[in-house]
């Protein structure tokens, strides 16, 4: 059967009259896979459903935030009873206490936590804080990190040996970017050689401890326990940015199952059950350093809204039970053995941490960026659509992380698995 998307298409030609490339924010857009987006009508459990009636199992979850599924009946619930009450007041709320003292029991390493309302204001502020906490400039990021759109961050190695960067974007500064420093990740060795150099001038090291944002990369543990001991010696705050990995790959985060303990923590997705809601947090002793305790500046008009809130403390509630991440580990690796055979002798490589994974279309196992490169990415948007043709709705970028939810079955991986070996029996 061949899926009709003409009420999507029309309705992309309506948004693209409004809204830039049609699409409130570009991953969504298909550009890295040709077409156009389906556009969503409704969406329940592992399923969304698009406007021409077409029903996907879904393994973009919102991006990460739909670990339990799509409208979950507690979330809702929590949600409706929030919004009777108000949706906003700029005021204190219990609420905002209960959702932190869910996280700050879920991940030790966080003492004290405020909430925003994106990832990237998470990230924007751990840095912002980072740097006012120890009076120093320069932070390192690595290349095929994301850690959202805040200017310092929107950067792409310079042409020096990875340590200069300049903006990737028009309208990033060169003085946004320049003390901003791009190493290659799983790298040890540069860590060592750029904090032999500079370290004392180092503010702060970001990362993603398992990392999405170029497909899922898993981080060497020898590239782990470099960066805290070089990191501890420097006086340099490690930020551990779990704005997708947080209560995804485990409750307690990448951290819980490292053994590291960062500084600093970036929240999000996740945390906000689908509304928009994101924390950073750590140490008291550095946290307390943000105003009004301190004197780094941080704020935000509808942080810790009630309707965030309840969304949040609805399915941490959920997520405290061990057996959710038993099922989501079971999933996962039904999924990875179902796809890495389907696939069969086309070069590829399966990278996944519990529920978050990648096939890549690649020939060596991807580690880094350089390697991520050189994945097939023509390869890639072919298999995109054979799959949304046959009702599975992937991540739209190779350079992107799937998800699998607590609601997906074991019918729904069998059917993901059978799909793939339609889409791959007739490549030559
Ligand atoms: P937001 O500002 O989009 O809430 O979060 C930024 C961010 C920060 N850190 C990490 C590790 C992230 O993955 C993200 C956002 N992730 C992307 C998907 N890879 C969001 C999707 C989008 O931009 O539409």
């Amino acid at each position: 059967m061949v899926r009709s998307y003409q009420k999507s298409s029309d309705a992309f030609a309506r948004a693209t009259d409004v809204i830039p490339g049609g699409v409130n924010s570009p991953a969504r857009a298909f550009g890295a896979v040709g077409g156009t987006p389906v556009f969503v009508d409704h969406a329940e459990g592992a399923y969304i459903f698009d406007l021409d009636g077409n029903r996907y199992i879904d393994y973009i979850g919102s991006w990460g935030p739909m670990i339990l599924g799509h409208a979950h009946p507690k979330v809702l619930k929590a949600v409706q009873e929030a919004a009777v009450k108000g949706t906003s007041f700029g005021a204190p709320t219990e609420a905002e206490t209960e959702i932190a003292k869910r996280i700050i029991a879920a991940v030790p390493s966080i003492e004290k936590v405020r909430f925003v309302n994106s990832g990237t204001e998470a990230t924007m502020s751990a840095i912002r804080l980072a740097r006012g906490y120890t009076g120093r400039d320069k932070i390192i990021k690595f290349a095929g990190n994301y850690h959202g759109h805040a200017d310092s961050l929107l950067v792409a190695a310079g042409s020096s040996a990875a340590t200069l960067s300049v903006p990737n974007s028009p309208g990033v500064t060169r003085g946004a970017t320049g003390d901003t420093i791009i190493l290659p990740y799983n790298d040890p060795a540069e860590i060592r050689s750029i904090f032999s150099r500079q370290g004392p001038e180092i503010s702060a090291v970001i990362l993603e401890p398992v990392v999405g944002n170029m497909g899922c990369v898993i981080p060497e543990n020898e590239f782990l326990q470099v960066l805290r001991e070089e990191t501890t010696k420097a006086g340099t705050v490690l930020i551990y940015d779990e704005v997708m990995t947080g209560f995804r790959v485990a409750f307690g985060g990448a951290q819980s199952l490292q053994g590291i303990t960062p500084d600093l923590t970036t929240l999000g997705k996740i945390v906000g059950g689908g509304l928009p809601a994101a924390a950073y947090g750590g140490r008291a002793e550095i946290m307390d350093h943000i105003l009004p305790a301190g004197d780094v500046f941080q704020a935000g008009t509808l942080s810790g809204n009630p309707l965030a809130t309840a969304a949040g403390n609805a399915i941490l509630g959920d997520l405290a039970n061990p057996a959710v991440y038993e099922r989501l580990e079971m999933l996962g690796s039904q999924l990875q053995d179902g796809l890495d055979r389907a696939a069969g002798k086309i070069p590829h490589s399966v990278a996944r941490v519990g529920s978050m994974m990648t096939l890549f279309f690649s020939p060596e196992p991807v580690t880094n960026w350089a390697k991520a490169e050189q994945c097939n990415t023509h390869q890639f948007a072919r298999y995109f659509h054979g799959m949304l043709q046959r009702g599975i709705y992937l991540p739209c970028s190779q350079y992107e992380a799937m998800f699998i939810s607590h609601a997906h079955t074991t019918e729904d991986i069998e059917a993901t698995i059978s799909a793939a070996e339609e889409v791959f029996a007739d490549w030559d």
